[in-house]
């Protein structure tokens, strides 16, 4: 399969200059997320030394089916980090995609720092978390750890980026009481504040890095490993950004970009499968039911008071 990518990459793709020099970068594609993730790499980078992740052969610029469209990806480990792996997307009809993420290694209970943004012409939505690893809904040990801290700061951007209406329910489980779920027409100045929130998230889970000690307790480290792959196991499924990926890569590209490196794991982290997770979207022969949520939207407004807690009906 290797050889499919290499084909592809020979091609002249992603302004490695781009990437160096942000200023450039800019200049050259308006609102992009180019100086993102340059951000969160320098940023990363004064915290923990980033080995290039052996992924990087296979996944590093791809030319989209239309010809112009510009995947890049990049991945990398740490002594903590399993994987920080960033695919970014940009169409020649100003799409600009932001999957970035961070997997801690499963010795360490950190949430996964969460960064998607999609943005057309017309529309962004956004989705920026730290995802809590374990549920911070009725683990309110986790909860505290974590978040208590930076409940102010979750608030400060709950004003600035809104609330983006009904979402759905399943996902909500993966969330943290500092999800920025937010939804915008462009705008040069919301585009600002999405990138010193981001700035301000990517430092905060730094910072709890730096602070997080390894776990020895094997039966821990395996709770850790099991809530990881059913994370990876949820996103390789349903993740929204699927259908846009398999329109401009085609279904076989799509489907190694999504199973090998963005939800790298999902293959090998863990034996249960989508259902063992999910028994909900077990159809009667057995297979995933294709629906993204079996219990719909809901939650028009932030399910999460000023205080941290949780006010939505319970998910079921
Ligand atoms: C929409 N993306 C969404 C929505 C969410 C997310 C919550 C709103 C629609 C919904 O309620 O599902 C993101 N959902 C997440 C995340 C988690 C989750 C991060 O459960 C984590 C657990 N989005 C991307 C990428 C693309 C993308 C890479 O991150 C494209 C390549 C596209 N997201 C995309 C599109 C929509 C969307 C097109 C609107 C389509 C829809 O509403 O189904």
């Amino acid at each position: 399969r290797s050889t499919i990518f290499s084909m592809f990459t020979r091609t002249k793709c992603c302004s490695i200059a781009g990437m160096m020099k942000p200023s450039m970068a800019e200049a050259n594609s308006g609102l992009s997320y180019k100086k993102f993730v340059h951000f969160a790499l320098e940023e990363t980078k004064k915290h923990t030394q980033l080995i290039p992740s052996s992924l990087q052969e296979n996944f590093n610029c791809l030319k989209a089916i239309d010809g112009k469209t510009e995947l890049e990806m990049h991945s990398f480990g740490s002594s903590n980090i399993r994987l920080l792996r960033s695919l970014s997307v940009e169409g020649s009809d100003g799409m600009q995609v932001l999957d970035f993420a961070i997997f801690p290694r499963p010795e360490f209970d950190l949430p996964i720092f969460c960064a998607n943004f999609f943005t057309t012409a017309v529309m962004n939505i956004i989705v920026l978390d730290l995802n809590p690893l374990h549920d911070v809904i009725s683990r309110q040990d986790y909860k505290e750890k974590y978040y208590k801290h930076l409940i102010p700061l979750g608030l400060k951007y709950a004003e600035l980026l809104p609330w983006g209406g009904r979402i759905t329910t399943e996902s909500m489980k993966f969330f943290s009481p500092i999800i920025i779920w937010t939804k915008f027409p462009p705008s040069e100045q919301k585009h600002h504040v999405l990138y010193s929130a981001f700035e301000d998230y990517l430092k905060s889970w730094l910072e709890l890095m730096d602070q997080a000690s390894m776990e020895t307790d094997v039966s821990q480290i395996m709770l850790n490993l099991e809530s990881q792959h059913r994370y990876l196991t949820w996103r390789a499924e349903k993740d929204p950004g699927h259908q846009v990926l398999r329109r401009l890569v085609g279904e076989t590209h799509a489907k190694e970009i999504i199973r090998s490196f963005l939800f790298n794991g999902v293959d090998d982290l863990g034996s249960k499968t989508f259902v063992d997770y999910f028994p909900e979207y077990k159809s009667e022969d057995g297979t995933i039911n294709q629906k993204r949520s079996m219990i719909g939207k809901s939650f028009e407004s932030r399910p999460w008071d000023a205080t941290g807690e949780f006010i939505g009906n319970s998910i079921t």
